[in-house]
């Protein structure tokens, strides 16, 4: 088992441009310490993006292109036994990775760090933007059109957790209640401290399943400290709560398949805030990644 990393630059999910350009910037910058493979895709030029927030259905053919493959491209490499780092893109994109994560198990869970719970409709969507549907598409609940390209076994709401959520629409409630996904608000991870979410959540999506899928979305910090996402949302966690998730998640690193860091957009950065962030928590996981498939190959 090794690793990969793989760069899906695509903001076609969100109105605001820039995090297609994410990746790119992300895989340059791993390269003084990440001398394992990467591969990357990134989104047809020639496209003509849609901005427009009253178009419910905001680029949807070319993400499905898109997501297409990507998932076909990260399925190959789980077949051939990698540990899949997905460096996105808008949040859309991990429609691809996780389903892709999902495809070779019977069950797996999936563990959502985000300041959006991502759990709209085509009904339900206030803006349009793709992103904020991928969860929903993930775990079966509508959407159906996001995920033309798979037939494999869904995601099961009863073990899909997300963590850090703060901007959820009123319509999107309603969504989460009728799925019965699990949300942790960021009030809860300031009322139980993030070791005790982190523990409950690996608990759910953990139980009975043949692994665990990380999609962590850079936006769950405050935009004061990582200011470079497309769609900021205040009252975020701070950056020590943000790398303390991170070495949650490592503490859980035997249980986790595959792990996605989405939303990186250069072009709102400032002093290079965010970056450097998401590097930290890009040099973690793969040092961990690396470290299991050292450990795997001992083992068996
Ligand atoms: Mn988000």
């Amino acid at each position: 088992m090794k690793t990969i990393v793989i760069g899906a630059g695509s903001d076609l999910g969100v109105h605001i441009d820039g995090s297609n350009l994410g990746p790119v910037q992300l895989i340059n910058d791993l390269k003084g310490f990440y001398k394992g493979e990467s591969l990357s895709l990134n989104q047809d030029e020639s496209i003509i993006k849609s901005r427009n927030l009253s178009d419910r259905r905001k680029n949807e053919y070319e993400i499905d292109k898109f997501n297409t493959k990507l998932y076909n491209m990260i399925l190959e490499k789980i077949k051939e036994e990698y540990f899949p780092i997905l460096i996105g893109g808008d949040h859309s994109v991990s429609v691809a990775s996780a389903l892709a994560s999902a495809k070779t198990k019977n069950n797996i869970g999936i563990i959502w760090i985000d300041a959006q719970t991502n759990y709209n409709t085509f009904e339900t969507t206030v803006t349009g933007n793709i992103q904020g549907l991928s969860l929903s598409a993930i775990t079966g609940y509508k959407n159906h059109e996001l995920r033309y390209f798979y037939d494999g076994n869904i995601i099961q709401p009863s073990k899909t957790v997300v963590i850090g959520a703060r901007g959820i629409d009123e319509a999107e409630k309603e969504n989460i209640k009728y799925s019965g996904i699990t949300v942790f608000t960021t009030n809860d991870i300031k009322e139980k401290g993030i070791e005790t979410i982190m523990e409950e959540a690996f608990k759910i999506a953990g139980e009975k399943t043949e692994g665990i899928h990380i999609s962590y979305d850079l936006d769950i910090i405050d935009p004061e400290i990582a200011p470079g996402v497309s769609i900021p949302e205040f009252d975020g966690i701070k950056e020590e709560d943000a790398m303390k998730i991170n070495e949650l998640i490592i503490k859980h690193m035997d249980e986790v398949i595959s792990y996605d860091l989405v939303e990186f957009n250069p072009l709102r950065d400032q002093d290079r805030k965010t970056e450097q962030i998401a590097i930290n928590l890009l040099a973690q996981i793969i040092k961990a990644a690396e470290r299991k498939n050292k450990y795997k190959k001992i083992h068996y």
